[in-house]
C-alpha cells in the first residue's frame, strides 16, 4: 500500500462510449469518486464521430443498448439497426436517466497520462492547460478510435474537400450533386456508398478487396412493438453474455461437413431470411476454423450476390468465383441494396488490385489507366485498431516507458485489460479482449462490472496498487496469439490481424470468444484475482 496525499478522483474513465458510460454508471453506485473525460463535445463514442451519411449500428435491437432496466423501460427506438443520431439521442438518455452528466467532462481531450510512482497515482494533462490526478486510469476508447489513412502521394494538392469517415464534420458534408471518390469497400465504405449513390452527380468507388456483406433486413419498430416485446429482455440480456459473439445466439455445434448439401443450404438459407450478422454468428460450427466448412458458406453466399448483378465482369469484381479470404475472417457489414448501386449510371467501380491508385492531383485521382476527376474524396479506410488512440495519448508507466514503446514488438496485455509497467491502469474494450468480436453492450457491461468488482476488492482488502504480473501478461498475450492459430482469421489481412496497418505486428488482435473470456475473468476474480500483484 502507498502512503501518499489523496488524488482528485478514485478512478478517471477516459471514452464516453458504452464501456465508459458504463463504468461510470457502476463506479459511481460503488461510492467511488470516479470523473469521465472525453474528447468529444457529445457522449455516444463511435456514434459521436462517424456521423457520415448512413452510418448505422450492424447489431440488432434489444441485443444492442444497455442491460440497465431504468434505461430500457424507458426507452423506444423506431428501428432494428438504428442510425447514428437514434444512438446519440440514447446516449443522452442514458446520462439523463441515471444522472452522470455531473461526472462527465466533454470536450476534454487527454494530451498525456503519467504514472506518478512515488505516490502511486495518475497524472493527466487535458486539452487546454488542466491536470488532474487519479487513483486508477480506466482508458474505454472502443477498438476504432484512430482513424487510419494511408499516404496516398499529392492529397495536399487536393482543391477540393477530403475527409475520414470518422472524422466527418459534425456540420455534415454535403453530398448532392458532387463527384464523390470514395476508397475503402469495409462496412463505412458499404454505409457511405449506399447513401452517396442516392445523392452524387458520380461517385466512384474504390476496391481493394471485396466485400463480404449480408443482408441487414431493416425493420421499422413501434413503441407498441417495444412493449410487448420488453418483459422478455431480461431474459434476452442474460442470454447475450453466455454467447460467443455477445448475441442472442451462437455457432450450432454441427460441423458443415457433417450435414448433407439440402440440410446444410437449408440452414444458409434461414440465416440469410432472416439477416443481420447471423450468417457470421450463427452458422456452423466450424465456419472459421475449417477451409472446406468455410467454401460451402463463401459459394452460397457468392451465388446470393452474383445472381443480384447483371453485369459479369462487375459481378467477378463484387463477388468473386474464389473467396478472396475465407468468409468471415474479415467483419462482414451489412447491407442494404449495395450490389444495386452499381447498375446506377452515376456509380462506378474501380479494381485498385489492377488499377492502383498512383498519385492525387489538384481535381482528380490519378490510377495506372488515367484520370478520375472528384470533388470530394472519402477515406473508409479503417482504423489502427486496439492501440491507435491509447498510444495516442501518451500513456507513460513505471520508469518512464512510453506505452507505445511497451507495444513496440506487438501487442500483451493480461486479460486485454491490464499492461505489466502501467500499474493501477485497467482499459475497457482493449486489445487482447473481445472487444472487436463482441456486442459492444455485451463486452461494456461484462468487462465494466470486472473491473467495478476489482475495484471494490482493492478497496475492501486496503490496496492502492496493482500491477500485472509479467509472466500472466506473457501467457494470456500467447493464449490468444495460440487461439487465432486454431483459427482460419490469419488467412486474411485484416483489421482483425493487425494486418492493415503498415508496420504492425501481426497477430489476432481479439479474443474470440466474450462467453468464455467471462468465464475466465471470473475464475481470475474468484482465485484472489491470479496474475495481478496487489498492495
Ligand atoms: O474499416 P475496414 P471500416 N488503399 O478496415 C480499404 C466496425 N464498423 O471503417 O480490405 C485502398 O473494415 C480496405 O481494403 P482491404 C466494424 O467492426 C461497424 O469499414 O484492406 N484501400 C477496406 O476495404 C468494421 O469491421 C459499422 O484490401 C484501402 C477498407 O479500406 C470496423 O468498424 C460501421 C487502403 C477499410 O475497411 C472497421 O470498418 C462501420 C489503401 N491503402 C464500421 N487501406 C456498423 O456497425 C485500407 N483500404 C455498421
Amino acid at each position: 500500500m502507498t502512503n501518499q496525499t489523496s488524488p482528485d478522483y478514485d478512478a478517471v474513465i477516459i471514452g464516453a462510449g458504452f464501456s465508459g458510460i458504463y463504468l461510470l454508471h457502476k463506479l459511481r453506485d460503488a461510492g467511488f469518486n470516479v470523473l469521465l473525460v472525453d474528447a468529444a463535445t457529445d457522449p455516444g463514442g463511435i456514434w459521436h464521430w462517424n456521423c457520415y451519411p448512413g452510418a448505422r449500428v450492424d447489431s440488432q435491437i434489444p441485443l444492442y443498448e444497455f442491460s440497465i432496466p431504468e434505461v430500457w423501460r424507458t426507452w423506444t427506438w423506431s428501428e432494428r439497426f438504428p442510425g447514428w443520431e437514434e444512438l446519440r439521442a440514447y446516449f443522452r438518455h442514458v446520462c439523463d436517466t441515471l444522472n452522470l452528466w455531473p461526472l462527465m467532462r466533454m470536450g476534454s481531450r487527454v494530451e498525456s497520462a503519467d504514472f506518478d510512482a512515488g505516490r502511486g497515482l495518475w497524472n493527466l494533462q487535458l486539452e487546454g492547460g488542466q491536470s488532474v490526478s487519479t487513483r486508477f486510469l480506466l482508458p474505454a476508447l472502443g477498438f476504432a478510435s484512430k482513424p487510419y489513412i494511408p499516404d496516398i502521394p499529392g492529397i495536399e494538392d487536393f482543391e477540393g474537400e477530403w475527409c475520414h469517415t470518422a472524422r466527418w464534420s459534425q456540420e455534415g458534408i454535403d453530398l448532392d450533386g458532387r463527384k464523390v471518390a470514395l476508397i475503402g469497400t469495409g462496412a463505412s465504405g458499404v454505409q457511405v456508398a449506399q447513401e452517396a449513390a442516392k445523392r452524387a452527380e458520380a461517385l466512384i468507388l474504390f476496391q481493394r478487396t471485396p466485400i463480404l456483406a449480408l443482408p441487414m433486413r431493416q425493420e421499422r419498430l413501434t413503441r407498441e412493438d417495444q412493449e410487448r416485446e420488453k418483459h422478455s429482455y431480461p431474459a434476452l440480456f442474460e442470454q447475450r453474455r453466455q454467447t460467443s459473439g455477445g448475441f442472442e445466439s451462437q455457432s450450432l455445434e454441427v460441423s458443415a461437413l457433417e450435414v448433407d448439401e439440402i440440410e446444410r443450404n437449408a440452414h444458409f438459407e434461414d440465416l440469410w431470411q432472416r439477416g443481420g450478422l447471423r450468417f457470421w454468428y450463427h452458422n456452423f460450427a466450424d465456419l472459421l476454423t475449417n477451409r472446406a466448412a468455410n467454401r460451402h458458406a463463401y459459394d452460397f453466399w457468392r451465388d446470393k450476390v452474383r445472381a443480384r448483378i447483371a453485369d459479369p465482369d462487375l459481378a467477378e469484381k463484387l463477388a468473386p468465383s474464389e473467396p478472396p479470404h475465407p468468409f468471415g475472417t474479415k467483419r462482414p457489414s451489412l447491407e442494404q441494396g449495395y450490389y444495386e448501386i452499381f447498375a446506377q449510371d452515376n456509380v462506378a467501380l474501380v479494381d485498385l488490385k489492377a488499377n492502383p491508385i498512383t498519385r492525387v492531383g489538384p481535381h482528380a485521382i490519378t490510377t495506372a489507366d488515367g484520370e478520375v476527376e472528384c470533388d470530394l474524396i472519402v477515406f473508409a479506410t479503417g482504423f489502427d485498431a486496439g492501440r491507435g488512440g491509447l498510444i495516442d495519448m501518451n500513456i507513460t508507466g513505471r520508469g518512464g516507458l512510453l506505452l507505445s514503446q511497451a507495444w513496440d514488438n506487438g501487442l500483451r496485455a493480461y486479460l486485454g485489460m491490464a499492461v505489466s509497467g502501467f500499474p493501477n491502469m485497467l482499459f475497457a474494450y482493449g486489445p487482447l479482449s473481445p472487444s472487436g468480436f463482441s456486442n459492444g453492450p455485451t463486452s461494456a457491461e461484462m468487462q465494466g462490472d470486472w473491473i467495478c468488482d476489482f475495484m471494490v476488492w482493492l478497496r475492501n482488502n486496503g490496496y492502492d496498487l496493482f500491477d500485472a504480473d509479467p509472466q500472466a501478461e506473457a501467457d494470456w498475450t500467447e493464449m490468444v496469439a495460440q487461439v487465432g492459430a486454431m483459427t482460419l482469421f490469419p488467412e486474411a489481412d485484416s483489421w482483425y490481424m493487425g494486418a492493415n496497418i503498415p508496420g504492425k505486428k501481426r497477430q489476432l488482435i481479439n479474443f474470440p470468444s466474450v462467453s468464455t473470456y467471462a468465464a475466465i475473468c471470473g475464475d481470475v476474480a474468484r482465485d484472489a484475482y491470479r496474475g495481478f500483484a496487489a498492495s
